[in-house]
């Protein structure tokens, strides 16, 4: 009978979907549920006018520059170098990278002035700040 091979098949795919919701299931960044003072990801085109672009590259369990300063608008893009995961995760907003592996990225656009500090989640002696200016 085919039936009840689909239908344990199917619980058996539940409860493989079930058991990894909570391990290391990427969060994406959430910026609806974010403060007023949080960096807010525009949907970034880069075609607007006002905004730039910089970097952060992530090695040697650092973020570097660890204090970066940028103007509104840009967007800011970390890169990681180590063979290890880290993650970009702001102290305040809730905005968050997954787990970045090797030569990942994430970017982000900072559209409110303000010092924004981050860490890594794996790693809670990596620290590093945006300033971003009008
Ligand atoms: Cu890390």
């Amino acid at each position: 009978m085919r039936i009840p091979t689909l239908i344990g098949f199917f619980m058996a795919a539940s409860l493989a979907i079930g058991a990894c919701g909570t391990s290391s299931t990427p969060t994406p960044a959430a910026p609806a549920t974010a403060p007023a003072s949080a960096p807010v990801s525009a949907a970034a085109s880069s075609a607007g006018g006002a905004g730039g672009a910089s970097a952060v590259t992530i090695q040697n369990f650092a973020f570097n520059p660890p204090a970066l300063t940028v103007k509104v608008g840009t967007e800011v893009t970390w890169t990681n170098q180590d063979s290890t995961a880290h993650t970009v995760t702001f102290d305040t907003g809730g905005a968050t990278s997954d787990n970045l592996a090797q030569s990942a990225t994430y970017k982000q656009t900072f559209s409110t002035a303000g010092t924004f500090a981050y860490h890594c989640k794996i790693h809670s002696t990596m620290t590093g700040t945006v300033t971003v200016t009008q």
